[in-house]
């Protein structure tokens, strides 16, 4: 029997919620006093679940935003919202939750389809645990096989024609400006004054080689690309959230803990 739209979108989100609920059940200890929210449409069921304890429970913590969506979602639960740019040197935040465009089977992300990728990388690398809540339609064996639209990359506008011949040269097909928003002409500019670029590759590798470069027959290991990817003159950040050979990354825990599903 095939489902309708309409049964599959509230499939969809009867994911979301669940994976937000038992998430934020498992990771938001009642001792926490600092937690990170991202971005998206999941992340509104893990601000949900999170209220859903009451001040008993939320009234000790601070909550650290991604971004102006986060912002609103933190304000309108009542919970009390804090900066991570004043978050003191030395201090972690506990726990961040976020959300991702897809998962690959060893917990690396494609990240950014909302384009707040950078603040989202600085929150959860701010934090102790970063914990992925997403749901059944983002999991796939090798990052590039669900999320098709490319990696998002974070650049400087003047650097993006050079960028984009380096990404066309390093095996991507067709990366491209993104577009502004509907009825805005020109290129999306994030919250930082940048543009992303959307940039295919084939499916990529995971990060459980030792051996970083681009030697698979022509096919990347994540860590070998987003390697590559940052290196470019003119990249800010990538939507690549990952870890090496299982590791996380020295920057911190951008890669996450858990992921939900
Ligand atoms: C953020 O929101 C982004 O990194 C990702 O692009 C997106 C996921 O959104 P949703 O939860 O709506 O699928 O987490």
């Amino acid at each position: 029997m095939s489902t309708t739209a309409e049964e599959q979108a509230k499939l969809v989100e009867t994911s979301k919620r669940l994976a937000a609920y038992q998430a934020v059940k498992d990771y938001l200890l009642p001792e926490y006093t600092r937690v990170g929210i991202g971005s998206g449409s999941t992340v509104v069921y893990v601000v949900e679940a999170i209220a859903a304890l009451g001040p008993a429970v939320t009234s000790k913590m601070a909550f650290y935003p991604t971004g102006s969506q986060s912002e609103e979602l933190i304000e309108a639960a009542g919970l009390d919202l804090q900066y991570i740019s004043k978050l003191p040197a030395g201090r972690q935040l506990d726990v961040a939750f976020d959300g991702a465009d897809e998962v690959d089977d060893d917990l690396n992300l494609i990240k950014g389809g909302g384009a707040c990728l950078w603040q989202e990388k600085i929150v959860a690398a701010s934090a102790k645990q970063f914990v992925c809540v997403a749901d059944f339609r983002k999991l796939s064996p090798s990052l590039g096989t669900a999320w098709k639209k490319g990696i998002p990359i974070e650049v400087l506008p003047m650097a993006a024609p050079r960028v984009l011949d380096e990404l066309q040269r390093m095996g991507s097909q067709n990366p491209r400006i993104r577009p502004g928003l509907p009825g805005k002409a020109g290129a999306i500019v994030t919250d930082n004054g940048l543009w992303i670029i959307d940039a295919p590759f084939a499916p990529l590798l995971l990060s459980k080689g030792t051996e970083p470069g681009d030697g698979n027959n022509g096919v990347w290991t994540v860590d070998a690309l987003a390697d590559a990817l940052i290196k470019i003159p003119g990249v800010a950040e990538i939507g690549l959230f990952y870890g090496k050979n299982g590791l996380q990354v020295a920057s911190g825990a951008q890669k996450p803990v858990a992921a939900y599903f």
